[in-house]
């Protein structure tokens, strides 16, 4: 975010310039990650990285240096090394090896990644949090002992929201440690900061993450999801003055460790595994992970680093939250989308930033949305000019490129000392780099003219700008028309709270269905994710200081990265209620508690109004109080996921390799097949495939986590067009009947010709466990 376009290009260009120098004599290598499933019982670490070695030496021909760049020994067996395409190819034919796949770069989830390579002085991912937020389940007590790892852009360990005042030493074992660098060392590590490495840099790497191999964050982001997953409460925290209130992690109790996978290019897949690795040794209980591939690089779930590293924290009962991705609203967009991980997807909160715009003559404001900190004076007003009118002469020039102020096609003459209306597209030039040509160009102010709504405001740190819906721009353009000399104003930034509906589906959050299997829901469950207020470096280099501020220590960030940690904050709540949960139970304590109505209480909707399905929200917004005590649970293990791999092609071999060291007689059973993988006991229920005048059975099995004699009782919430037989449907869970198994038998008459959902609950009266299907004819 901070780097600029042209640095990519300058080291780019070195980078290239080294790889013909050696090209000559030596063949094109790339990192490759070399995966090698679970870490044997029997061996030690280091007779693991012995192997590895070995593995490496024997593939490399010639006098060539052979050198791991990462051997992952703890979690899981692999490592990481420069190879050619003939080398990965001899590795991926040995004994041992599940997959060997070139390392890749994921991104992190704040806005758009468009966004990001378009550079910007990233003023577009700037912006704030909620009335509401950071209250998730903090009120609860405990959570002393239990540990969240992020992977991450490391962490600023000044910012107030990692003191570790009032908090107690930690009374379990934590193998983890806080690395020593030239700007960082343990003194920088206290009683909620308890671990930060670094994996961000490699020499050998042909990009190099960072220039330190230090846990400190230049970003921000990793700052921003720790202090969310778990900050420690400070009072009077703003951003500049805006959206003022007191900022608390979802967790406010439990310990934070940072493991820096990322750095300016993004986050490496071999890092990431790295992290992975020596998290599940060092004893994180959760791990909340805001990053990800994009939704176009589709990697299997063995090329798939963060599928890989999570598969075998959870085999080891840690927690692995992630983002969903923000590539929506577009369908099968979601990624972090294995049966093992927590998928959560985007929400506004109740608070919108609006900078409205009085127009002159008798006209009401114009509701408009950013944040600014410029001045400019309520009267008299300053002329305004749509781009359209101010086209130059030159042919290059259209009514289309001035109408969305494309600085070449506009006569600078005509905007000089103006307010500028202009139109903006999703495929334009971005936002920042207009504003900034306008304001270089003369221009006092602009008005954005969306297509599309965007629950995101942004803030443009010292000249003022709004933005506003195309719909809400008639008024303007009626006004500007009818008059010959239009005039405006841009209002002061007001924070709106008690927005109505909150929350909303963000745009940008990522979609199901997920595009590997159409027979598991994704994403799970939605959370905050929309100018989230939260904890910043204190330095001038990576957040956008207004002129004459000093930095402010908290900034306001949107994206699926935001909405992660504030789960990953309430995973850790249910985990230090219920330390013997498995990852599996403390998911669908969260699922199944969800909230599905705003707060003008009607059903959610997305923030362009429509009416928002499961493959948006998953099963709802978390409610971190209800997720405490979810009543039952439908519980899942390693088992369950080997079975899910078998169903989903993977063969007895491939699978052992991957776990063997779990299960040391599994077989996948003869009659797996895609459709079994509804039979997961996951916490919600996908068919796909079902044609008319056709019938499908899931079962489900549901364990009593309340009082010992309870009975509960199922209702159905169907569309037209579907058939749903629960059968049983009364569960009398007693002390010796602990877990209990239901079937569901779903049939339709006619094909459909789009996706169907519903609601599947059981309720004792008191508590309710609500899951949501889907159906689908393909
Ligand atoms: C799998 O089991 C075999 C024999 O039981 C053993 O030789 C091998 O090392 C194991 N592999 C893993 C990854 O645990
Ligand atoms: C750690 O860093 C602090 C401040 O940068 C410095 O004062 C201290 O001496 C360092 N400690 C060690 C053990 O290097
Ligand atoms: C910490 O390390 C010790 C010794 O290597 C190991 O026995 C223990 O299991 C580790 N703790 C965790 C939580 O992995
Ligand atoms: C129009 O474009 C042509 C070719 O780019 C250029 O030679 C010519 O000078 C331009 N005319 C004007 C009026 O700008
Ligand atoms: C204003 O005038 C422009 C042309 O100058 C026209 O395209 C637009 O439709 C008019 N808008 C309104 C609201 O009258
Ligand atoms: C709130 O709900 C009422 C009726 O349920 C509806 O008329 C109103 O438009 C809603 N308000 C918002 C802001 O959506
Ligand atoms: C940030 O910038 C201000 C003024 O531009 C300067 O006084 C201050 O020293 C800078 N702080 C850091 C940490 O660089
Ligand atoms: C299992 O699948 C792997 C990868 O697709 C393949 O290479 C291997 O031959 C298969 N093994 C068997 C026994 O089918
Ligand atoms: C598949 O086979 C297993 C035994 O390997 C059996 O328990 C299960 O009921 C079968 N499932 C179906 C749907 O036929
Ligand atoms: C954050 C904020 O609202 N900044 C400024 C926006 O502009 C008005 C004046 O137009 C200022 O009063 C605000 O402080």
């Amino acid at each position: 975010m901070k780097f600029l376009l042209s640095n990519i290009v300058t080291l780019f260009h070195i980078f290239l310039l080294l790889s013909l120098a050696n090209g000559m004599e030596e063949k094109k290598k790339d990192v490759y990650i070399v995966y090698m499933g679970a870490a044997p019982l029997a061996s030690s670490p280091e007779t693991l990285t012995q192997t590895h070695l070995e593995l490496l030496t024997s593939v490399i021909k010639r006098q060539e240096q052979v050198k791991l760049i990462h051997s992952y020994k703890y979690g899981f067996s692999g490592f990481a090394a420069k190879l050619s395409k003939e080398e990965a190819l001899a590795i991926s034919q040995k004994q041992g090896v599940v997959s060997v796949f070139v390392d890749p770069i994921y991104q992190l989830h704040t806005t758009r990644s468009w966004d990001f390579l378009q550079l910007q002085n990233s003023l577009e991912t700037s912006l704030t949090p909620g009335a509401n937020e950071g209250d998730a389940g903090s009120s609860s007590t405990g959570a002393e002992d239990t540990i969240i790892g992020l992977l991450d852009t490391g962490i600023w360990p000044e910012s107030p929201s990692f003191s570790d005042k009032g908090m107690k030493p930690l009374k379990k074992r934590w193998n983890g440690t806080c690395v020593k660098a030239d700007d960082f060392n343990s003194s920088n590590c206290n009683m909620k900061l308890i671990g930060a490495r670094s994996y961000a840099t490699d020499d050998s790497s042909p990009f190099p993450l960072t220039s330190t191999n230090s846990p400190r964050d230049e970003d921000g982001h990793g700052t921003h999801t720790a202090s969310t997953a778990a900050g420690s409460a400070v009072s009077d925290a703003s951003y500049y003055g805006v959206a003022t209130g007191t900022a608390k992690g979802g967790s406010p109790n439990s310990r934070i460790a940072m493991y820096k996978v990322c750095g300016d290019f993004g986050c490496s897949g071999s890092s990431i595994l790295a992290a992975f690795d020596d998290a599940i040794a060092d004893g994180v209980d959760v791990l909340s992970i805001s990053l990800g591939a994009s939704a176009f690089f589709r990697p299997d779930f063995n090329t798939d680093p963060i599928a890989i590293g999570s598969f075998h924290a959870v085999e080891k009962n840690v927690m692995v939250v992630c983002s969903a991705g923000n590539d929506g609203p577009s369908a099968e967009s979601v990624v972090n989308a294995a049966p093992w991980i927590l998928t959560v997807a985007a929400t506004t909160i109740d608070r919108k930033f609006e900078s409205d715009i009085a127009l002159g003559g008798n006209n009401d404001a114009i509701k408009g949305e950013a944040i600014n900190f410029s001045i400019l004076d309520k009267s008299p007003m300053y002329p305004l000019i749509y781009g359209e009118s101010a086209k130059s002469n030159s042919n290059s020039s259209t009514d289309q490129s001035a109408s969305h102020c494309e600085v070449e096609s506009l006569d600078l003459k005509k905007i000089k000392g103006k307010i500028v209306v202009c139109k903006h597209s999703e495929d334009d030039t971005s936002k920042s780099i207009i504003v900034d040509q306008l304001k270089d160009s003369g221009a006092i102010g602009v008005i954005l003219v969306n297509d599309q709504l965007k629950s995101i405001a942004s803030a443009y740190l010292d000249f003022p700008v709004t933005e506003i819906l195309l719909q809400a721009a008639e008024e303007l353009f009626t006004y500007i028309n009818s008059t010959k000399k239009p005039v405006a104003t841009i209002l002061p930034t007001i924070a709106v709270t008690n927005y109505k509906p909150a929350p909303q589906i963000a745009y940008f959050s990522s979609r199901g269905p997920s595009s590997q299997t159409k027979n598991i829901l994704k994403p799970d469950i939605a959370a905050p994710g929309v100018n989230i207020l939260a904890g910043w470096p204190l330095s001038n280099l990576s957040s956008n200081v207004p002129p004459g501020q000093k930095p402010s220590g908290f900034n306001l960030l949107s994206g699926t990265s935001m909405s992660c940690p504030h789960v990953a904050g309430v995973a850790a709540n249910v985990k230090s209620w219920n330390p013997n949960w498995s990852p599996a139970a403390i998911r669908s304590a969260i699922m199944t508690t969800a909230i599905l109505m705003n707060n003008n209480k009607t059903q959610l909707t997305t923030d362009s109004g429509s009416i928002a399905t499961p493959y948006d929200f998953g099963a709802g917004e978390v409610n971190p109080t209800a997720a405490l005590q979810p009543g039952l649970i439908y519980d899942a293990g390693p088992e369950d996921y080997l079975l899910f791999l078998c169903n989903y092609g993977y063969n007895t071999t491939t699978i052992k390799a991957i776990s063997n060291s779990t299960l040391a007689g599994f077989e996948c059973p003869k009659n797996s097949s895609k459709d079994l993988i509804s039979n997961l006991n996951y916490p919600s229920i996908a068919i796909s495939n079902l044609q008319g005048q056709e019938k499908k059975t899931v079962s489900r099995a549901l364990t009593n986590v309340g009082a010992e004699e309870i009975t509960y009782t199922v209702s159905v919430q169907s569309p037209v067009g579907v058939d749903v037989k629960v059968v049983p449907e009364k569960l009398q869970f007693t002390k010796k009947n602990k877990k209990l198994t239901y079937q569901v038998t779903f049939s339709i008459k006619d094909s459909l010709t789009s996706e169907l959902f519903g609601w599947i609950t059981w309720s004792n009266g008191k508590q309710r466990v609500r899951s949501p299907y889907v159906i689908s004819s393909k």
